[in-house]
């Protein structure tokens, strides 16, 4: 191997599988295997201890997942990953491994809906304390931190308001000031982002998780999740959150599906950031429109931390309209290409409203706190031809009016 550091789009086709170790098969072999078989009673309660490596059993490790949690590694710059069956699975592995009672986890304001109900309706139950802090000001953090504080945990950009975190001083922050003995764990779910476009560990960050059914697998094909972070740790929530705790064991198709969505990771958020920036700006200009979210956009409050922490700014638009929700539902009813569903980071290009369907597990006056006003549109960019796009959402958008002033 060359010792010049290979591309992102190198890694994300070649990285932990080598053709030659599977009679040339340029894809890892997929391992349909509950169990593996040991050589002896001996060395299968060597494995068991921890003192012989090997494969056990799918719950705890498979070849093929291996090779997936090795590329992801790669390619977040992390030590070590592990894959789960969703991201929901891979969310609740790390933090049951992270948290126990007592402990306090600090949150940003907005999360994505199910992680939300986790936090407050799960964790919380279980007498952890979930403190939600405007991590938009990485200051409000300094002040926010207390002795039980374990975890900072936040996505940038977030589902579905699309506002960022500075991963690195919010890093520096909860690194320099826990007083815990064993420091404050700080978790970036990755999933908008994708490390194509932001890596948080190489930014200071403890640990990222995905939903992997999104960009990384791509194709609206799978559920998927995957945590990122240092190997040592990672043992803990594979042998601990993962095996004993929630059991959201990827399984091992889907790992090969994963696996394939990597390949072309990099072409086709280049494709997704490119569309989503001209559908921004053209409905920024269009008179039906209140206000736009995209962190391409100069309008963007905060465009300049975009632009450092963001290689582009990704595939994903929020926008509100003049009319409000009622309007809002026209336009949506109104598209005939643009598909009404939740998800994101697909192929195929996917409306939906997160007051009434993303976002419905948290109660209306929690939506107001936590910023997402029932007017929000989210708009996840897919791949198909971009003047096309572009007919379908200002055709349904002329429809609710005001429409554009013929050129
Ligand atoms: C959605 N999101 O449409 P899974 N983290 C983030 C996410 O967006 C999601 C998860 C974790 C959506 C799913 S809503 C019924 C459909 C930032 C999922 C959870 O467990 O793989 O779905 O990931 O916004």
């Amino acid at each position: 191997m060359r010792d010049i550091p290979l591309g992102f789009a190198t890694r994300a086709i070649h990285f932990g599988h080598d053709p030659q170790s599977a009679q040339g098969a340029l894809n890892p072999p997929v391992h349909m295997t509950s169990t593996f078989a040991f050589d002896t009673v001996e060395h299968g309660a060597e494995m068991f201890a921890g003192e012989r490596q090997g494969y056990i059993y799918s719950r705890v490790g498979n070849p093929t997942l291996d090779v997936l949690e090795r590329r992801l590694a790669a390619l977040e710059g992390a030590e070590a990953g592990l894959a789960t069956a969703s991201g929901m699975g891979a969310i609740t592995s790390l933090l049951w491994t992270l948290l126990s009672p007592g402990d306090e986890l600090i949150a940003d304001e907005t999360l994505y809906g199910c992680t939300f109900a986790y936090l407050n309706h799960g964790l919380a139950k279980f007498g952890i304390t979930v403190t939600h802090v405007d991590l938009t000001n990485p200051e409000n953090l300094a002040r926010a931190i207390t002795p039980a504080t374990r975890v900072v945990f936040f996505e940038t950009p977030a589902n579905p308001n699309m506002r960022l975190v500075d991963i690195a001083a919010v890093s520096a922050i909860a690194h320099g000031q826990g007083s815990h003995e064993q420091g404050v764990k700080v978790v970036v779910d990755n999933t908008y982002a994708t490390p194509y476009l932001t890596r948080p560990i190489t930014l200071g960050a403890d640990f990222v998780v995905h939903s992997a059914t999104k960009y990384l697998g791509g194709h609206g094909d799978l559920l998927a999740g995957m945590v990122l972070g240092p190997a040592e740790d990672l043992m803990q929530v594979r042998f601990f959150g993962l095996k004993d705790m929630t059991g959201a064991v990827m399984a091992p198709l889907t790992a090969m599906l994963v696996l394939r969505g990597l390949k072309t990771l990099e072409v086709r958020m280049e494709r997704h950031c490119a569309t989503a920036l001209t559908l921004a700006r053209a409905l920024e200009a269009h008179p039906a429109v209140e206000r736009v979210f995209y962190p391409g956009l100069e309008s963007f409050p905060q465009y300049d931390l975009a632009k450092r922490q963001m290689a582009r700014p990704g595939g994903i638009i929020a926008f509100e309209l003049n009319g409000g929700l009622a309007a809002g539902k026209a336009m949506m009813d109104g598209l005939d290409l643009i598909l009404r569903a939740v998800s994101l980071g697909d192929t195929e290009s996917l409306i939906q409203h997160p007051a009434s369907m993303t976002h419905s597990t948290y109660t209306p006056e929690e939506r107001a706190e936590h910023g997402i006003t029932d007017g929000l549109i989210r708009l996840s960019v897919g791949l198909e031809t971009p003047d096309d796009l572009m007919d379908d959402l200002m055709r349904a958008l002329d429809r609710v009016g005001p429409a554009r002033q013929a050129a």
